[in-house]
């Protein structure tokens, strides 16, 4: 069950954000729609969502989910890959000390983004991809240990982020598209697979009694329903030219 989620309104600067989509460049008042709507899903979903100023300094600064990670039992600042992305961190920490008075935090020479973390119950799978070493991989294995949780590292062939291939619903439903379709560490999960022409829709969350999917993607949407989860569709067009997901835009807790 979630309570509370972080996100930081778009900026400006948005357009120079990282990118590898050939897609074009976001439109700022049509990200910002899209990103006011993501608030009132998470609304809906029961949670209370802590709206965080524009950061002009860091255009890719709305993808909160790559500064830390935040669990039941602890939170911890990643150490963002993207050399323009690693001052993001700073903010997110003092945002978080609010919530979790004892911060931990991935050292260089280790890298870390949060999207390359996911949690099923009580374990983690921890991707090593171009923003994540395996330095970084193993830090956040040793503290997750820490607090009696248990992770499995997954090295990423071409995605991004893991979670830009994965998500967990709950009841071990495990969404999948690409490489993680067949991959042997998830062999044991009842898996929703993600056709090739709709990969994108593979970045979905679980909210409380909801499923966010971007719109658009009929055969997702249905396979999901079709497992028994109440929708909620959101337009995402201008993130997905920045190769930015639903989960990147906030930190659930
Ligand atoms: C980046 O390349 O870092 C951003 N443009 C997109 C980050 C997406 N974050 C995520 O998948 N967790």
């Amino acid at each position: 069950m979630f309570t509370r989620a972080i996100v930081r309104k778009i900026g400006k600067k948005i357009v120079n954000g990282l990118t590898t989509a050939n897609l074009g460049l976001p439109d700022y008042d049509t990200a910002l729609r899209q990103h006011n709507d993501y608030i009132e899903a998470l609304k809906k979903c029961g949670v209370t969502v802590t709206v965080l100023d524009p950061d002009e300094q860091y255009p890719d600064s709305t993808f909160v989910e790559d500064t830390a990670i935040v669990t039941e039992r602890c939170a911890v600042i990643s150490n963002p890959g993207a050399p323009s992305r690693n001052g993001e961190i700073v903010h997110m920490k003092e945002v978080l000390r609010e919530f979790y008075p004892q911060l931990e935090q991935i050292q260089f020479p280790g890298t870390l983004d949060g999207g390359d973390v996911l949690q099923v119950d009580n374990h983690f799978y921890i991707g090593v991809s171009e923003r994540t070493n395996h330095e970084g991989a193993e830090q956040l294995a040793a503290i997750l240990e820490k607090y009696d949780y248990t992770s499995t590292l997954v090295p990423l062939k071409d995605y991004l982020h893991l979670k830009t291939g994965i998500a967990y619903l709950g009841n071990s439903d495990l969404v999948v598209a690409g490489e993680f379709s067949e991959h042997e560490v998830f062999h044991e999960f009842h898996k929703i697979y993600v056709d090739a022409d709709e990969e994108y829709a593979a970045n979905c969350i679980r909210v409380n009694d909801y499923v966010i999917l971007p719109q658009g993607y009929e055969k997702t949407a249905k396979k999901i329903s079709d497992a028994g989860y109440s929708l909620i569709e959101l337009p995402m067009t201008e993130f997905r030219k920045l190769d930015g997901g639903l989960s990147c835009l906030s930190l659930r807790f």
